[in-house]
C-alpha cells in the first residue's frame, strides 16, 4: 500500500501495480478477471477507495469502455484482461486506440515466466501479438521494475501521437516482494510550434482566398478547443471536422462545414477540392478524411498546412506546404494570440461552405410513418447541453452525422477505425466516467448484439446511458455494398432480432419502441425521467438503406 511505500516497506507485485495505477492518475480500471492476475486484483482491493474497478462481461467491452474514458479525459484509459483468450478478445480495443490516437494502457495477466516457450496453457507472446497495433508492448518480469515500466507505459500512451500500450504481467512476479518507491507521470512541457510557424501560417492565410480548416486528433483540452475555435472564427475560416471528430467544433456555429469522413456530403467534398489553403489541424488526413486518398493531390499541388504532435505523420501521404510539429493545445493557444487577417477576402466563400452544410442537413421527405431525419432534429432540441454521444459503426450512424449537430459543450465518441461493437460499451464507459451527464448511444441492430451484453455492466455499476437501437433487421451497410455490387443477391446480411425493449426490461431497465416521427422525443423524455439505463428501439425502414438511397435505387443504379 501507499503507506508501505512511504515507510519504504516491501510490497507484492500486485500491490505495486495497483499503486502504480494510482501514482499515474488512474481512477477507473475496466476488467474481466482471470486467475492470471489475482495479485493485482488483490492490490486493487486495497486501493478500492482510489480506483473504481469496473467488472465487465467481455474483454472487447472492457477495452472500449477504457478507450472511451481515455478519449474523454485525455489520460490513458486502463483495461485489465487475462492472458490468451482475454488478450485476444481485447485486441479490437487496441486497434481502436491506435487508429483513433487514444491513450490506453492494457494490462494482460501473463503465464508464469518459467513456463515460457512451451506453448503452455494460454501462452501468447504479446510483444509479437500486439506489435503492429500497439504503440509499445512490454512485459514485467521483476516486481522491482513495476514503478518504472508502468510510469513509462502511461508516458508513452500520452506522448506525441497518443495510442495504446500493452503491458504483460508475469504471473509469479505479481507475488514477489520489492521495496521500491512509486513513480508518477513525467512532468514535461508540451512541444510548442517553432518560432516562425505561426508567422508563416498567417502569411499563407493572408494570400488565401478559399481557406478550409479540418480539425481532428485527440487529447484536446477544453481550453485548447476554445482557443482553436477562437482563432478560426476570428479569421472567419470555415471548419470541417475529421471522421467521427464532431465533438471538436460547435456544429451550430455558422463556421461549421460538416464532417469529412465516410459518407461525407458531396457538397463539402466539392468545397474541399475548391479550397486554396487547407489547415489540417490535428488530423492525420487518413483514408476517411481524404476520401480514399483522392481528395487532395499527394504531391502537394493544393497547399496544406498540417499541425500534428508527431513529425512522422506530417506529410506521410500528402506532401504539405508547411508542417508544424506541436502539441495541439499549445498550438491552439498560440494561434489564438495572433492578430487575425485584417480584411479576409473569403466571407462569401465561408458563407457558401456553410450554406452547403445547411442544405445537406435539411430533412428530405422519406416514405413511411417515420422520418428519421425529422425525428433526430426534434430530439436534438431536447438534449441536455452537456450530452455525450457515443456511436457504433454502421449506416445508421450517417443519419445523426448528417441531420444533427454536436454543440460546443457536448462530446462525441466514435470509432474512427469503424469497429462495430464500440458504441454500447463506449456509452457505458462515458456514463461511468461522468456519472451526472446524459449519455446517448447510437447503434444498429447488428452492433447492439455485438457487445450489448455489457448492459449488464451498466446495471452492475449504476450507469444509465440511453441506447438508441436503429433496427432495420440487417447488417444494412453490407447490404448496401451488396446491392451495389451484386444487386438483388442478398447473402449473409439479414438478421433476426430480440425484442429490444423486453431485453433491457429484463435487466430492470426502461424500454421504448419508436415507429413514428413524433414518438421519438416523448420516448426519450420517458427514458430520461426513468433515471434507468434505457433502450429506445427505433424501427427504421429497411428499404431506406442510406439517408440518400433506397435499395430499389441502388439496384437501378447498379444495373445501368
Ligand atoms: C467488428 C466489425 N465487424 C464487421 C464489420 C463490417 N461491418 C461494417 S458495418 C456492418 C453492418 C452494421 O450493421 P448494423 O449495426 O445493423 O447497422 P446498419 O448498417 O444496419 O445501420 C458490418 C457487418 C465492422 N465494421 N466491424
Ligand atoms: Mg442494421
Amino acid at each position: 500500500m501507499a503507506e508501505n511505500a512511504a515507510r519504504g516497506e516491501a510490497r507484492t507485485g500486485g500491490q505495486l501495480l495497483a499503486d502504480a495505477l494510482v501514482a499515474n492518475g488512474a481512477t477507473h480500471v475496466f476488467a474481466v478477471p482471470g486467475e492470471s492476475y489475482l495479485d493485482l486484483l488483490d492490490g486493487l482491493y486495497n486501493r478500492r477507495n482510489r480506483i473504481e474497478l469496473v467488472t465487465c462481461r467481455f474483454e472487447a467491452g472492457a477495452v472500449h469502455m477504457a478507450e472511451a474514458h481515455g478519449k474523454l479525459t485525455g489520460r490513458p484509459g486502463v483495461a485489465v484482461v487475462t492472458r490468451g483468450p482475454g488478450a485476444c478478445h481485447a485486441a479490437i480495443g487496441v486497434h481502436v486506440a491506435q487508429q483513433d490516437s487514444t491513450p490506453l494502457v492494457l494490462l494482460v495477466g501473463q503465464i508464469p515466466l518459467n513456463e515460457t516457450d512451451r506453448e503452455t496453457f494460454q501462452e501468447v507472446d504479446y510483444r509479437r501479438f500486439f506489435s503492429p497495433i500497439a504503440k509499445w508492448v512490454t512485459q514485467i518480469d521483476e516486481a522491482a521494475r513495476i514503478p518504472e515500466l508502468m510510469a513509462h507505459a502511461f508516458d508513452v500512451a500520452v506522448s506525441g501521437r497518443p495510442g495504446p500500450v500493452v503491458v504483460a504481467l508475469s504471473e509469479e512476479m505479481q507475488k514477489h516482494l520489492a521495496t521500491v518507491p512509486d513513480i508518477g507521470p513525467q512532468a514535461v512541457l508540451p512541444a510548442h510550434p517553432a518560432p516562425d510557424a505561426l508567422p508563416r501560417l498567417m502569411a499563407m492565410l493572408e494570400k488565401a482566398e478559399r481557406p478550409l480548416a479540418i480539425l481532428g486528433g485527440s487529447r484536446w483540452t477544453p481550453e485548447g478547443r476554445a482557443a482553436i475555435r477562437d482563432f478560426l472564427v476570428r479569421n472567419d475560416i470555415p471548419v470541417a471536422v475529421a471522421f467521427r471528430r464532431q465533438g471538436l467544433f460547435d456544429g451550430n456555429s455558422p463556421h461549421y462545414a460538416g464532417d469529412l469522413g465516410v459518407g461525407a456530403d458531396a457538397g463539402l467534398v466539392r468545397k474541399a477540392r475548391e479550397a486554396d489553403l487547407i489547415l489540417a489541424i490535428g488530423t492525420r488526413m487518413g483514408e476517411p478524411v481524404s476520401q480514399g486518398y483522392t481528395l487532395f493531390d499527394l504531391a502537394g499541388a493544393q497547399p496544406i498546412v498540417q499541425v500534428y504532435p508527431d513529425q512522422a505523420e506530417i506529410g506521410r501521404v500528402h506532401r504539405v506546404a508547411l508542417g508544424i510539429t506541436a502539441d495541439l493545445n499549445a498550438f491552439a493557444l498560440e494561434a489564438a494570440r495572433t492578430t487575425p487577417v485584417a480584411a479576409p477576402r473569403w466571407a462569401g466563400w465561408r458563407a457558401a461552405v456553410r450554406a452547403a452544410r445547411e442544405e445537406q442537413a435539411k430533412a428530405p421527405q422519406y416514405e413511411g410513418e417515420l422520418n428519421l431525419a425529422v425525428a433526430l432534429q426534434q430530439l436534438e432540441k431536447v438534449l441536455p447541453p452537456d450530452t455525450i454521444f457515443a456511436t457504433d459503426a454502421g449506416n445508421f450512424a450517417t443519419w445523426p452525422a448528417r441531420f444533427m449537430h454536436v454543440a460546443a459543450q457536448q462530446e462525441f465518441l466514435g470509432p474512427t477505425n469503424g469497429a462495430m461493437g464500440y458504441g454500447v460499451p463506449a456509452a457505458i464507459g462515458a456514463a461511468i466516467t461522468h456519472p451526472g451527464r446524459c449519455v446517448v448511444c447510437f447503434v444498429g441492430d447488428g452492433g447492439a448484439l455485438m457487445t450489448g451484453q455489457e448492459l449488464a455492466t451498466a446495471f452492475h455499476h449504476g450507469a444509465a446511458p440511453i441506447i438508441m437501437v436503429f433496427n432495420n433487421g440487417m447488417y444494412g451497410t453490407i447490404r448496401m455494398y451488396q446491392e451495389r455490387a451484386y444487386p438483388g443477391r442478398v447473402s449473409g446480411t439479414a438478421l433476426t432480432n430480440p425484442d429490444f425493449a423486453r431485453f433491457i426490461e429484463s435487466f430492470g431497465g426502461h424500454g421504448e419502441v419508436v415507429t413514428r416521427t413524433d414518438e421519438l422525443v416523448p420516448a426519450f423524455q420517458r427514458a430520461r425521467a426513468s433515471g434507468k439505463c434505457a433502450i429506445i428501439e427505433v424501427r427504421t425502414n429497411p428499404e431506406q438503406v442510406t439517408n440518400r438511397a433506397t435499395i430499389a435505387q441502388l439496384r437501378a443504379q447498379a444495373q445501368k
